[in-house]
């Protein structure tokens, strides 16, 4: 079977002739002869196609440059061999909405085709950046294709980086606003917007009570309370000045630990500050005659009680210093007071 027979002319009446040739002529093969019936070759149709699509970043030669090939209408193969001399030249169109200025491409935007492709090598585009950019390749024989409509990147090709690994801080509660906790220092080897680093921090819970400064400067925004938040999940983040989305981000995650200051008073653990009691006088020497404990919120709180002013001559009631009960002394019986 033969594979890779080609004619270079159209025409008509073409006719392929196959026979047998031997190295020693033999009368026995001198009938093995055939003749096709006759054909028309018609004149190949072409097309091109890009084999690879550009990516770029403004600003920069492209990354991926792009690659288009003649093809053949029908059946898609590459038009080898070609045999007039093929040109393609390349337009760009652009209605990216983020672009900060006139969109320009440069490099070399008409090239020959090489065999059966034009390979461009050192197209770039600046001035301009975002989605919304076309290339458009037209050959000498008005051949057309276009590219989807793509990404011009903001070029950007490094993370900034945070110089210290810190990722603790502790903080005593009621501490004035803007102390310093850390001074975070982060590096970017771009040029331009894209290394130039700014700062911002988030917390959680969600809190104003951190800020950092453009230096940053990790600070406290509002007083912490240890007895509404103990402790902090914050991200430190730097990043480059890169328009978003083209901008890169390094983060420090720190747990903020706050530590307690003795900031409450103690609290009785009653609804009113009046408390009366109702006690039988049956009740023996040692009975409890209340207990409604103080509670304090801060931390390792150790409470003493004693009685300011007192109502009780007999002395039949005592309060214990440690734990605020008060105690029946004395048998409340009034016609039989024993002592305790
Ligand atoms: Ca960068
Ligand atoms: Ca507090
Ligand atoms: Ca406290
Ligand atoms: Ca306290």
């Amino acid at each position: 079977m033969m594979t890779d027979i080609h004619f270079m002319k159209p025409g008509v009446d073409y006719k392929l002739c196959f026979k047998v040739v031997v190295s020693s002529a033999e009368a026995k093969f001198d009938d093995l002869e055939q003749t096709s019936a006759a054909f028309t070759i018609i004149e190949r149709l072409f097309y091109l196609t890009i084999d690879q699509q550009p990516i770029a970043s403004a600003g920069a030669v492209m990354s991926k440059q792009p690659h288009i090939a003649v093809r053949v209408v029908g059946d898609g193969r590459l038009a080898y061999p070609l045999t007039k001399q093929f040109y393609v030249t390349v337009n760009m169109t652009s209605t990216a909405t983020s672009a900060n200025g006139v969109a320009v491409m440069e490099g070399t935007k008409n090239i020959s085709v090489s065999g059966v492709h034009a390979n461009f090598t050192d197209l770039l585009i600046r001035d301009s950046y975002g989605p919304g950019f076309v290339l458009e390749f037209t050959s000498n024989f008005d051949h057309v294709v276009s590219t989807p409509s793509f990404d011009v990147a903001f070029k950007n090709d490094y993370y900034p980086v945070f110089n210290s690994s810190i990722t603790t801080l502790f903080s005593y509660e009621n501490e004035t606003v803007n102390t310093v906790f850390h001074d975070f220092d982060a590096s970017d080897s771009d040029t331009g917007l894209s290394g130039q680093v700014r700062y911002y921090v988030t917390s959680t819970p969600n809190t104003t009570c951190f800020k950092i400064d453009s230096n940053g400067v990790l600070s406290l925004n509002a007083t912490l309370d240890r007895e509404l938040h103990d402790s902090y999940d914050i991200r430190v983040v730097a990043s480059d000045k890169a328009p978003i989305p083209y901008n890169k981000e390094a983060v420090i995650n720190l747990k903020v630990t706050v530590g307690d200051v003795n900031d409450n008073a103690p609290l009785w653990n009653c609804t009113s500050d009046k408390l009366e009691v109702n006690i039988p006088e049956t009740a023996t020497a040692g009975t409890a005659a209340t207990n409604c404990p103080v509670g304090d919120l801060d931390l390792n709180t150790v409470l003493s009680y004693r009685v300011v002013s007192e109502d009780d001559s007999d002395d039949r009631f005592r309060m214990e210093v440690n734990n605020g009960k008060i105690m029946v002394q004395y048998s409340l019986d009034l016609d039989n007071v024993t002592s305790a």
